[in-house]
């Protein structure tokens, strides 16, 4: 037979399989429902190769579980909003929506080369005013359930682009696009109130069991719930401004209290300001730190710094210990009260503080074991556990004890009216702040009136629409710059009044897409609830661990406020979630640094280990260390001449092998080859399958020899295996036992002769599964070599074949034979063997009779499949 031309193979079952539309999956299909999801693309020009690992793994599990007989939901869509299509407008001078729609068509032509069973009658594009329309109507029904709200905030403002990032936006102090140096405003913004769910997000994390355990553990260090104690601390009247009496903090650890040695108080703090105010040096301290940032990042690495403010706090066990009151660049305003006392001995940053300060020291926990007298602390805090000590009422309790003792005690102490103490739980969780000062954006469907304020935009109006004629000759916000778009009248009083031109985060845009997937086809809600609430949850998401905490959060907290809206019934919107590992390469560069392409160097493998030369010059190239695929160490490969050279479903059987899907692969042009190589010999196997006389479609036979047994054996073995392989996402380990079926079922196959009818049949059955087997993975080869097998319908369309489980039963085992508990052999016997026929087998074994040296056999004990003791 010819070789299997993979160029002319795909395009056709391409078209084969959308002319049949066998991807649509109908929203009153009665099957049970499966829905497979993978992070949709944001329309950046071109597909990468972490996008085909991406859109194979999930195109695996589709099929399969369409083989299986459920309604699949396998759509896919576009994450179109976002900063690179006004980079581009400025660049380019062409229109973001226009060069947005441009890129969507031509990676749309990419994907699909592909061959992935999607159903894109349910396409969605976030920029399309049919999709946020609802995202506008969702904004407002946030607005009136107290979901979403306008707030004085500090933001982080990222000079370059002009807009506010995210606290996640910011690396390093950094902007995560433009890398400019963010700065610090006060600004009005709307947030989103995920911070009514911050409890709620932490305890159904426990019900995920199908997230990986990484993923589950970001989030919940992203919460970062605390439980602490609140204590009202006086201030000594003296040396207080006036108008300030106490100072509140937060502390998780009250039992430290003896071990005090400062308090601590953000430079935001309104006693900071207070005290500033009679200070000029400690104004210039405050306006130094501020300068500084507040990014978590930026505090954690910078050297701790405080500035005496001259005030001294009570300490609320003794009313004559005076704490001093810094005013310190670690304490953030906006955890806690931005104010702590400080413990050195216990905490680390207080430790270097005090260091720095030379403010000294008294440990009040010692580990159990540690003589008390001999303990103390330099430079490392100890944060373990131990008793108290030098902690007059606390000493010799363990911690958590004395926790309870100081909650109590401050409970019930009274100041005023109020109690000193009060237990408090505390979220790291800030709201979502969602306004951007953008153009290309989800509009926030608001109009600013003089008289009557925020107004929302009535929904007969809406979508509030993106102007077409923006332009981007000027930096910060095309909207706002906008000669007529922003000036309408107030929907309320008729008077003048001005749009909101803040467009929405474009992660709001990706917080709900799966559901808009159930029924996009809805023009007059966001979903279908009826429709929803059986489609969703997403059963299997797939993508990278770089969105393992912001869209996962995000979308989290979305789906319990469309509840609260009315659009939806559950709460959590993917009951499974799965994290890919990356495509790595290694790199090549040249004597001067420049980095090379893989395409533009030969490597071979000689005596010395690999070398690599230039294939223009034959200069030498340094082969330097195996990295993340990235324009800029020019170690990609392009999905097009990968398909364009060995074919589509090279390069997916290539995505899948080796590596297990969450680990990153290593991609190799040789191992490429050597996926080519194995799509060749599944073509000439399937084909000489069908040989005259080897495995025609024939009766089956009502029993099975030696020879057909084995072979059915292999084939269901390699059913089974695949089938679990492949609900568990072990995809290399899929493909591992087709390889290994493949070897056994040639064996065979090479045997000279015409093979007996029960063996024709087992051909025949074998040729068939396998065919089967591989259809997930390499879709297109799967088609052509089911129709080599007679069949007029597609491969696609088949049911997943029936395994035979009577014939995954071993029919004999080995036990370990033991003289005396020791070692001597073993033995192997039919399954169904009763034990005289095992004990039999035993001692007529050479070993154990050498072991037993002639001495009387007193029992044999025998451990089902497992080990047979001769005691003697
Ligand atoms: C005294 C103490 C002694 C503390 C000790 C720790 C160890 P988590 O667990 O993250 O909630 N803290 C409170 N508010 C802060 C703020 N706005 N900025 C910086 N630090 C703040 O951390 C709570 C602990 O972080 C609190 O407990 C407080 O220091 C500090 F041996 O109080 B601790
Ligand atoms: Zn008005």
């Amino acid at each position: 037979s010819e070789r299997y031309n993979a160029r002319d193979a795909e395009p056709r079952w391409q078209a084969a399989w959308d002319q049949q539309a066998i991807f649509v999956s109908k929203n009153d299909d009665p099957r049970p429902k499966y829905y497979v999801l993978e992070m949709f693309p944001y329309p950046s020009g071109r597909i990468h190769i972490g996008h085909v690992r991406n859109y194979t793994l999930g195109d695996v599990l589709a099929r399969f579980m369409r083989a299986k007989g459920f309604n699949v939901l396998h759509p896919m869509g576009w994450d179109a909003f976002g900063l690179p299509a006004e980079n581009a407008a400025i660049e380019r001078k062409v229109a973001p929506k226009a060069w947005t729609y441009a890129n969507i068509a031509a990676m749309k032509k990419q994907l699909r080369s592909i061959g992935l069973s999607l159903d894109w009658s349910r396409e969605i594009a976030t920029c399309d005013p049919s999709y946020y329309k609802h995202q506008q109507k969702m904004f407002l029904d946030f607005l009136r359930e107290g979901l979403a709200e306008r707030e004085k905030r500090k933001v982080n403002w990222d000079p370059v682009d002009m807009t506010v990032l995210a606290n996640e936006q910011v690396i390093d102090g950094k902007g995560w696009r433009s890398g400019a140096v963010v700065e610090q405003r006060e600004m009005n913004q709307w947030v989103f109130k995920i911070t009514k769910y911050s409890q709620e997000l932490l305890s159904a994390l426990d019900t995920l069991d199908r997230w990986p355990d990484k993923v589950r553990l970001m989030q919940r260090n992203w919460i970062g719930r605390s439980e602490g104690l609140l204590i009202r601390f006086a201030l000594d009247a003296a040396t207080t401004p006036a108008g300030e009496s106490e100072l509140k903090i937060f502390t998780t650890r009250p039992d430290t209290l003896f071990g005090a040695k400062f308090m601590a108080i953000s430079a935001d703090h309104p006693l900071a300001q207070a005290a500033a105010a009679k200070n000029p040096k400690l104004a210039g301290f405050i306006g130094e730190i501020k300068r500084m940032g507040t990014a978590q990042e930026i505090i954690d690495t910078a050297e701790k710094q405080g500035f005496d403010t001259g005030i001294r706090a009570v300490h609320p066990f003794d009313p004559s210990w005076k704490l001093p009151v810094y005013v310190a660049n670690f304490v953030l305003m906006e955890y806690g009260t931005g104010a702590i006392f400080g413990c050195p001995a216990h905490d680390q940053r207080d430790l270097d503080f005090v260091n720095k300060y030379a403010l000294g020291n008294t440990p009040v926990v010692c580990p159990e074991g540690q003589d008390p007298k001999s303990f103390v602390i330099t430079d490392t805090a100890y944060d373990g556990d131990g008793r108290m000590i030098n902690s007059r009422f606390l000493d010799g309790m363990t911690i958590d004890q004395a926790k309870d003792e100081v909650a109590k005690r401050l409970e019930t102490e009274l100041r005023g009216n109020a109690p000193v103490g009060e237990r408090q739980v505390n979220f790291r969780l800030r709201d979502w702040g969602i306004s951007r000062q953008r153009y290309w954006g989800c509009p926030i469907p608001v109009i600013h009136c003089p008289k009557c304020d925020v107004v929302p935009v009535p929904d007969p109006d809406l979508p509030v629409k993106l102007p077409d004629d923006a332009t981007f000759d000027k930096p910060g916000n095309a909207l706002d710059h906008h000669p007529t778009w922003k000036h309408v009248s107030c929907p309320k009083c008729g008077g003048k009044a001005q749009r909101e031109t803040d467009t929405m985060d474009t992660f709001v845009d990706s917080s709900w897409y799966f559901a808009r997937f159930t029924d996009p086809w809805n023009e007059n809600a966001p979903t279908t609830p009826a429709v929803a609430n059986r489609m969703l949850p997403v059963d299997q998401y797939i993508g990278g661990v770089e969105h393992a905490i912001l869209h996962l959060l995000y979308s989290r907290f979305f789906t319990r406020a469309m509840k609260a809206t009315g659009h939806i019934a559950l709460d959590e919107p993917f009951a499974g979630m799965f994290t890919q590992g990356m495509v790595v390469h290694e790199t090549y560069q040249k004597a001067d640094g420049t980095y090379v392409q893989p395409v533009e160097v030969k490597v071979e493998t000689g005596a010395n280990g690999r070398r690599a030369t230039l294939l223009t010059s034959g200069e030498d190239i340094q082969i330097g260390p195996i990295e993340k695929m990235s324009k800029s160490k020019k170690n990609t490969v392009d999905p097009d001449d990968i398909i364009e050279t060995y074919g589509a479903d090279v390069a997916r059987w290539f995505m899948l092998s080796d590596s297990p899907p969450e680990r990153d692969v290593i991609w190799s042009d040789e191992r490429v080859q050597g996926a080519s190589r194995f799509v060749q010999r599944l073509w000439r196997l399937v084909n000489d399958s069908v040989e005259p006389g080897k495995g025609a479609p024939t009766a089956r036979p009502a029993s099975f020899g030696p020879d057909a047994t084995a072979l059915r054996k292999a084939a269901h073995g390699a059913l089974d295996k695949v089938t679990t392989g492949i609900e568990r996402l072990h995809f290399n380990v899929c493909l591992a036992h087709i390889r290994e079926f493949t070897n056994a079922f040639a064996e065979i196959l090479q045997r000279p002769g015409q093979p007996a009818p029960d063996l024709a049949w087992a051909i025949r059955e074998a040729s068939q599964i396998l065919v089967q087997l591989f259809s997930p993975m390499m879709p297109h080869l799967a088609e052509e070599c089911w129709q080599v097998l007679g069949h007029s319908g597609l491969v696609s369309e088949a049911n997943w074949p029936q395994i035979e489980r009577d014939l995954l039963v071993e029919d004999s085992v080995t036990l370990v034979v033991q003289v005396n508990g020791k070692k001597r052999g073993e033995v192997t016997v039919a399954t169904a063997a009763e034990n005289p026929e095992i004990e039999a087998a035993v001692l007529a074994l050479d070993a154990v009779k050498l072991a037993l040296d002639g001495k009387p056999v007193r029992k044999v004990i025998i451990v089902p499949k497992r080990i047979v003791n001769v005691v003697g």
